[in-house]
């Protein structure tokens, strides 16, 4: 089949970085997929290869008119320009039109998915939600990612991107916004030692602002490839992590993980955090679990001390919710199965 997949980039990375990542997973199952973007600067760092059977195109190519493909994805809502829903409607047979949405753990996810939006030209567009449990539409999973993982030698790709791990030390990687507590990680690390690896953007510049020192060794990292950035994750021992698809990527490293949530004017993150944190820590041992919510809460509430849950347990933890994850179908998988049913 022809996807076409549309994505404003809204701010930072993640609009693009979850459709380039659903573009090459369709790719590499076989379709031909139009990636439709606004702003297409950050491929050149995060896919410079870019995938074989992914073509990228400006936005404005899509306003000038493109017969549509067989299944159109419109991500987080974008709103396809009107030159492209008037073709969409001319089309026998009607494309299936997919909203694609943000990810979330809270419960109006599993009542939403797949909900039907009658349009005025006739057609119907349908709600698509990612999310962590049997009733959503999943998490993006590329075949064989584990069994990669798995065969990966952490320690070795480390050394040969020029950040060797130095006998008995922890490594950690650092994504995150603005406003994170930077003195307080570096203090809570400093108890051991430690290599900081530190990604493009606030973490780098919070870094660059704080002095320190004693068992902690910073390094400040170019952008990766999203391919390379995987690998990051699974090279370390504790990944801080944001936004959506680094936040997913983090679970699939099976790593312990601290997720600083993009941040909503109206505070409607608190909610989005405290959901995820119950599935994640459902059946979890009643300290891990107080110390991962007071973690979390810390980091992302800027509180100038942080404490780390006991690792072992936590690390436990992290598999434990992975398994789950793991047995459920993966968010390609299911499009595919939604897609057949409409057609
Ligand atoms: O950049 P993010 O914060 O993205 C978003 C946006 O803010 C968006 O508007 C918001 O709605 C969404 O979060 C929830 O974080 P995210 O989602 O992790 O996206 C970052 C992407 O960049 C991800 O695909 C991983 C990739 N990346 C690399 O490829 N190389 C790198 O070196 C790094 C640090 C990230």
């Amino acid at each position: 089949m022809l996807w076409d997949l549309y994505c404003r980039v809204v701010d930072n990375h993640g609009d693009l970085g979850v459709c380039w990542r659903l573009a090459a997973d369709l790719a590499g199952r076989g379709e031909s997929v139009r990636l439709w973007v606004d702003d297409a600067t950050a491929l050149a760092w995060m896919a410079p290869q870019g995938s074989p059977g992914v073509q990228v195109h400006a936005w404005d190519e899509a306003i000038a008119g493109a017969a549509p493909g067989d299944v159109v994805i419109e991500a987080f809502g974008c709103e396809l320009p009107e030159a492209v829903v008037a073709a969409l409607a001319a089309r026998q047979p009607a494309p299936v039109w997919i909203n694609l949405e943000y990810l979330s753990a809270e419960p109006y996810v599993e009542r939403s998915h797949r909900l039907p939006s009658p349009q005025r030209n006739g057609l119907t567009k349908w709600f698509f939600y990612p999310g962590f449990t049997p009733a959503t539409g999943g998490l993006l999973r590329e075949p064989g990612l584990l069994q990669r993982q798995a065969c990966f030698d952490g320690d070795a790709w480390l050394a040969d991107h020029g950040w060797p791990r130095a006998p008995g030390e922890r490594v950690v990687s650092l994504f995150c916004y603005d406003g994170a507590p930077l003195p307080a990680l570096l203090e809570a690390l400093g108890d051991r030692p430690t290599l900081l690896l530190a990604t493009p953007g606030p973490a780098t510049t919070l870094l660059q602002e704080r002095r320190h020192s004693g068992a902690l060794r910073a390094v400040t990292l170019p952008w990766l490839t999203q391919t390379d950035y995987d690998r990051l994750l699974w090279s370390c021992d504790l990944n801080l992590v944001r936004g959506e698809d680094s936040f997913v990527r983090a679970q699939w490293a099976g790593r312990p993980f601290v997720w600083h949530i993009y941040p909503q004017h109206d505070a409607a993150h608190r909610a989005k955090l405290a959901a995820f944190l119950d599935r994640f820590l459902a059946g979890a041992d009643a300290a891990l679990a107080g110390a991962c919510r007071t973690l979390h809460d810390a980091w992302n509430d800027a509180v100038p001390a942080l404490v780390l849950p006991e690792f072992e347990a936590w690390r436990a933890q992290v598999l434990r919710w992975r398994d789950g994850l793991l047995a459920q179908d993966d968010l390609t998988g299911q499009l595919f199965r939604f897609v057949a049913e409409k057609r």
